[in-house]
């Protein structure tokens, strides 16, 4: 086992090929190196650490499995994994940043964008020399998108957009938007929005409890006119933004791993060396037993990312695979990051440790991308073949 390939406790990085181990180890130290040391006191200021953008532009990680052809780096999904494991050990804000850049903007462009949108946008987002935002969610309509009423009209070589959309990652930041919306025939669309076009606003929704370090905004559209060569040509309904989702979900599942090892490794380290009643509490039962805990989850959520990863190389996966990942491993993860803040006890709710900052992101992550109860009934569809959503 490598130095840096972290928690392995059943030597899963014998399935790794030696260029996946390598993105681990590079992503790994880069977290140590330039996220870990900062990360805290942007949390608490509430800001998302611009610095890093282009850092992280210049590491690869945008898009990384999109092709090089575009100026992405070509990786595996297990790579692609196994970076959103190695960049949410350092925060869930900044993973989510990647996730919404490569999986939510760079994708939607690739898969459905016109040759001259992908050659335009594509290299420029995976340099971070751009930033991008996804709109899906709206103020009335979250767990059900469909409803959506963001409108798109034509008039003449423009489109025409009127509408908001709630709880945008990046929203502020971003240089272009992937907005959904629906057209005159109330068929779904997406559309790029760049930055400053008139009549486009992407306020900052503040006061967050959770991914502090990472930028949510509203996305307002009063009478905002874009080019209609902004539409993505390829793709038109729900399954647009949907399919964007099966990709950064897919990330996110194993982002929520990385979050789990850093609250498990704290706590962990903090039992051993934490006196009480004349012993490390490590060694007291009731503390084994909810380190073991954590490990045995951890573990068993690896393997089922690695089984996701290997199915989506393969061109196997289904989208109800993803929802299985997605809803374990944040959960597990929510779970372990609570137990951890138990075992530190006072010390478990400062910014000493990473350890309440994690579970504060986790509370996000359980719901974004689809609730965990979503995807309960995405699976409960798939097994019994009756939806049960309303
Ligand atoms: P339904 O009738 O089931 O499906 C409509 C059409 O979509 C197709 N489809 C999918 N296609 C690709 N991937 C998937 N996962 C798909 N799921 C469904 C389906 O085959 C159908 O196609 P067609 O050709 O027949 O029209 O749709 P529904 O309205 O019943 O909704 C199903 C439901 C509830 C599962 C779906 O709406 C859902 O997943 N809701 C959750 C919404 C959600 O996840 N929103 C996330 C917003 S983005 C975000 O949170 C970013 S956070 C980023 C960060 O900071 O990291
Ligand atoms: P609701 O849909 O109102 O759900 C509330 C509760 O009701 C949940 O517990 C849910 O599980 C439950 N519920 C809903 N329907 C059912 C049902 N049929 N059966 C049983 N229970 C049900 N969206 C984007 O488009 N782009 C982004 O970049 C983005 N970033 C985000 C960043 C953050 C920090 C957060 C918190 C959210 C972000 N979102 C984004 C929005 C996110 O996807 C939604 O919050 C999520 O889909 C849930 O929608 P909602 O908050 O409206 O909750």
């Amino acid at each position: 086992m490598s130095k840096f390939s972290g928690l392995d406790y059943l030597h899963l990085n014998e399935f790794l090929s030696e260029d996946e181990k390598m993105v681990q180890e590079t992503v790994r130290k880069f977290v140590d190196d330039e996220i870990l040391p900062i990360i805290e006191d942007h949390y608490l200021a509430g800001t998302f650490p611009l610095d890093l953008v282009k850092k992280l532009g210049d590491l690869g990680v945008f898009g990384a499995n999109l092709p090089e052809k575009y100026g992405c780096a070509g990786l595996t999904n297990i790579a692609y994994g196994l970076i959103c494991q190695e960049l949410e050990r350092g925060d869930s804000g900044v993973r989510s940043f990647v996730s919404v850049q490569g999986s939510l903007v760079m994708y939607p462009i690739y898969a459905f964008g016109s040759e001259k949108q992908k050659e335009y946008w594509l290299p420029k987002l995976a340099s971070g020399e751009k930033i991008g935002c996804f709109g899906l969610t709206e103020p009335d309509f979250g767990s059900n998108p469909g409803g959506l009423i963001t409108r798109s009209r034509k008039e003449g070589d423009s489109i025409i957009l009127n509408g908001a959309k709630m709880w945008i990652t990046n929203g502020t930041l971003a240089d272009v938007a992937v907005v959904w919306a629906k057209d005159e025939e109330g068929i779904i669309k997406g559309y790029l929005v760049e930055k400053g076009t008139p009549g486009y606003t992407a306020p900052e929704i503040k006061k967050k409890h959770s991914l502090r370090a990472s930028v949510t905004s509203e996305l307002v559209f009063q009478d905002c006119k874009i080019p209609a060569e902004n539409e993505l040509p390829g793709v038109s309904g729900l399954k647009g933004p949907l399919s964007c989702l099966n990709q950064a979900r897919y990330g996110i599942a194993w982002g929520a791993l990385g979050s789990a090892m850093a609250t498990y490794e704290a706590s962990l380290e903090y039992a051993k060396s934490r006196i009480q009643f004349d012993k490390p509490i490590a060694g007291f039962q009731l503390v084994q037993q909810k380190l073991v805990y954590m490990l045995n989850e951890i573990t068993k959520g690896q393997l089922l990312v690695l089984r996701v990863g290997q199915l989506k190389d393969a061109g196997k996966v289904r989208p109800q695979h993803i929802s299985m990942a997605k809803r374990n491993n944040v959960d597990i993860a929510l779970e372990t990051a609570r137990l951890a803040r138990d075992i530190m006890g006072a010390n478990g709710i400062t910014g000493e440790y990473p350890v309440m900052r994690h579970m504060n992101n986790l509370e996000s992550v359980k719901t974004y991308e689809g609730t965990h109860d979503i995807h309960t009934l995405i699976l409960g569809q798939d097994i019994t073949g009756i939806a049960a959503y309303n």
